[in-house]
């Protein structure tokens, strides 16, 4: 069995260390050097570079280096039949858990308010609300967004979510459909994207959508950015419609300096940094997926290609 690790961000050294405790023996490959492309029975990739995936023969499982796909799918040479597999990992879950609780306090507690103050020398104390008066809606349910609906409402915050199909989480209102999504949206102060990038979810926050939001309602998109139209949100921010925004990813990454979001008061720019994957867990989790191969057992965490997450 060779592992070929193809990534166009990642560093190989730590994964290529754990796999080498975790799967003694294990023939690692890093791009561009494969060898013989005919021993690779598995792909670990991020952003595949050019040609990375093409011929090979013997693949039998493409894994990605990360959550989200589209990425993969959108390699022109994405082998066809062969299962792709995503990374669903305890150390992305807790760093996207960290992230999302992180900016949504900084808004809940009024933080770019005080900060205002600060740069003016003003002393301004404001009102507080209590968690459960706080409305948070968080647009996926999935692994990440599950797992940051539940921290948020241990903290008492009032949370609801939005998803394809119905949710059954303690504690949280499960909103699905189009209906769904308005009726997340009109009761959000603070939003968090979560979502996959698909053809159904590109564009989601657009004007019609960022209009449906109360007026000064914060918006943290932790997923990708083309879930957001970027001159909508803009339009939104100066308008104060949207009070405030957490923009980890982009359209374009690096996002361009010439970008207006770099210099805009009302946004934080994170450099797609929410939440990585760690080698330091990843490669258990991976290695466990493909002794359960080996095993004749089905695989976890394959991608539903057709829904495209
Ligand atoms: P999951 O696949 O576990 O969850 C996706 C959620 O989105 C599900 O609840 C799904 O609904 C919902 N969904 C998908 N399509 C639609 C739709 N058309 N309408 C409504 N809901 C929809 O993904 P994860 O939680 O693991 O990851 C989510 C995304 O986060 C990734 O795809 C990636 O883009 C991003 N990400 C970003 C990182 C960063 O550092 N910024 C790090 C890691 C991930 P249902 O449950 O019904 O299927
Ligand atoms: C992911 C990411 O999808 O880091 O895992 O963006």
């Amino acid at each position: 069995m060779a592992i070929l690790f193809a990534s166009a961000t990642d560093d190989p050294t730590p994964w290529r260390e754990g796999f080498a405790a975790e799967l003694p023996g294990l023939d690692f490959r890093v791009w561009p050097a494969r060898g013989n492309a005919a021993d690779i029975d598995c792909a670990l990739v991020w952003q595949p570079p050019a040609g990375a995936l093409r011929d090979l023969p013997n693949l039998e499982i493409l894994y990605a280096l990360g959550a989200g796909v589209e990425h993969v799918l959108a390699d022109p040479d994405l082998p066809r039949g062969v299962p792709l597999v995503r990374l669903v990992d305890p150390g992305l879950t807790a760093g996207m858990t960290e992230f999302v609780v992180m900016r949504v306090l900084h808004y809940h507690r009024r933080m770019p308010e005080y900060e205002a103050a600060q740069r003016e020398k003003s002393w301004r104390p404001l009102p507080q609300k209590l968690p459960q008066d706080r409305r948070v809606g968080i647009l996926g349910l999935g692994v990440l967004g599950r797992a940051a609906a539940t921290a948020l409402l241990g903290l008492g915050l009032d949370v609801a979510g939005w998803s394809r199909t119905p949710k059954s989480i303690d504690g949280v209102k499960s909103l699905c459909g189009e209906d769904g999504l308005f009726a997340l949206l009109e009761r959000s102060e603070i939003l968090v994207c979560l979502l996959p990038l698909t053809r159904e979810t590109e564009g989601v926050l657009d004007a019609t959508a960022l209009g449906a939001l109360p007026d000064g309602a914060c918006v943290i998109n932790a997923a990708r950015g083309g879930h957001v139209v970027d001159a909508d949100l803009l339009a939104a921010l100066d308008s104060g419609r949207v009070a405030a925004a957490t923009l980890d990813v982009f359209t374009q990454e690096p996002l361009p300096p010439e970008h207006p979001y770099w210099t805009h008061p009302k946004v934080t720019v994170v450099p797609h940094a929410a939440a990585y994957a760690q080698p330091k867990t990843g490669v258990k989790t991976i290695a466990d997926n493909l002794r359960r191969h080996r095993a004749g057992q089905r695989l976890r965490d394959v991608v539903d290609v057709k829904q495209g997450y």
